[in-house]
């Protein structure tokens, strides 16, 4: 590991070259100063969830759903096992023909479903052999989806949502939008590109993105669309009286309700490509490529921002400990409190697209673009890193034995275990 092999510590290149989190400013490794971070305070009296809301938030509700982004419509990032207190080690590998940006999903008898920037949806093994693979016309960004009855859902930038029923049979596909141009870059090719969750809602309807919100009836069929002013990347969240909330490149963060009719929204001042994430009171926590976290109420006002050193484009995880858990593109992992003051920061070696998964102890996995795949303890310390051979922008994903999925720019998919076996003795 590179972290290890400087005899002399104090000498480097860049942040990759110092230990722990420390980063390097003219040569030399230093202690990072407290981040340019400051929060911003709403006035006026908070605006909590009505009553039948927060009580279905707060018994955590029926998910039916089986897998997705977030792991459930409230994207609140949690896994419900234990990142391994041990350093893994790289199991095995799957190559693709393409980047794997998508978060990994399993399904129920531990076959792991990702998707490529090579245009396939892949199913390989626990044991790492390909299973089956389903292509779709352009690039993958968007993460599965398994629905309760094992339908599998994956977008693409072919501007579709696919529907796979078990047994890898094709039962449909969803043409988003009617852009000029479906496959290839630029503005016109990517406007209707399907790279939003997809959501699965309580109610098992699907919500995605592209040149607005769409919510897509299980059979295939369309159920609404919501026009927006730019591009929308960010998988909607859903809640549980049905209200969906997205946000979209024209730098709105919009709430929706079951109608498809628009609740409120709320301006940030750039590109909203982070999901949002649903609070126990219904709080919802964005980022915004303006630098800044938000925690909007239940009706979108502005409880608190809190800004970071860069753009915010990976999703929050909420700890069970009660901190919003986020990376930024100035390379750090932000613990905020629900109160919106600082709690702890972990400085990576490069840009962190990864949105973190947390576990029950509050421990806390995420992916960086210094190749890295870092496990920090509640608190922030560090307690392992591993490297890869790419950006890794995927959100890891934990098996019940332990194992981490996490794909990388490298093209491959990556199983790493723990070398005694399952995870989760307590330390
Ligand atoms: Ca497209
Ligand atoms: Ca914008
Ligand atoms: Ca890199």
């Amino acid at each position: 590991m590179s972290t290890c092999a400087h005899v002399e510590p104090t000498v480097c290149q860049s942040d990759k070259d110092c230990k722990l989190s420390r980063i390097c400013e003219r040569g030399h490794c230093v202690w990072a100063t407290q981040p340019q971070s400051r929060t911003t305070a709403a006035s006026g009296p908070p605006s909590v969830a009505p009553p039948a809301v927060l009580a279905a938030l707060a018994n955590g509700t029926a998910e039916p759903a089986r897998a997705m982004f977030r792991f459930g419509p409230l994207h609140r990032g949690r896994s419900p096992y234990t990142i391994p207190t041990k350093k893994p080690t790289v199991a095995w590998t799957y190559l693709t023909g393409g980047p794997i940006t998508s978060s990994p999903a399993l399904l129920d008898d531990g076959t792991v479903l990702f998707g490529s920037h090579d245009g396939h949806l892949y199913a390989a093994g626990r044991d790492g052999m390909l299973r089956w693979s389903y292509p779709t016309t352009d690039i993958i960004f968007s993460s599965p989806a398994v629905g309760h009855d094992g339908t599998m859902y994956i977008g693409s930038d072919d501007d579709h949502l696919y529907a796979i029923g078990p047994g890898q049979k094709p039962l449909w596909s969803f043409q988003v939008g009617s852009c000029p141009q479906r496959v290839g870059v630029g503005p016109d090719a990517s406007r209707c590109d399907v790279d939003a969750g997809p959501t699965i809602g309580p109610d098992g309807v699907i919500y995605t993105g592209g040149d607005g919100i769409y919510a897509i009836n299980p059979d295939g069929t369309l159920r609404w669309r919501f026009a927006t002013g730019g591009h929308v990347s960010s998988a909607p969240a859903v809640l549980p009286d049905g209200m969906v909330v997205a946000g979209s490149q024209d730098d709105l963060i919009y709430a929706v309700g079951p109608d498809g009719i628009k609740r409120w929204d709320f301006r940030t001042g750039g590109d909203v490509e982070s999901s949002p994430v649903v609070g126990e009171d219904g709080t919802i926590y964005v980022g915004s490529d303006d630098r800044k976290v938000y925690a909007l109420g239940f009706d979108g006002s502005l409880r608190w921002a809190f800004t970071t050193g860069a753009d915010v484009r990976a999703s929050a995880a909420l700890s069970p400990l009660g901190y919003v858990l986020v990376g930024a593109f100035d390379a750090q992992l932000y613990a905020i409190k629900l109160d919106g003051t600082l709690a702890w920061t972990f400085r990576t070696g490069d840009r962190i697209v990864s949105s973190a998964l947390v576990d029950v102890k509050g421990a806390v996995l995420f992916g960086s673009q210094d190749d890295r795949v870092y496990a920090l303890e509640a608190d922030g310390r560090l307690r392992w890193s591993v490297e890869l051979d790419g950006d890794v922008d995927s959100s890891p994903i934990l098996a019940a034995d332990g194992t981490i999925y996490v794909g990388s720019d490298d093209k491959k998919l990556y199983a790493l275990r723990a070398p005694t076996g399952p995870a989760a003795s307590a330390p």
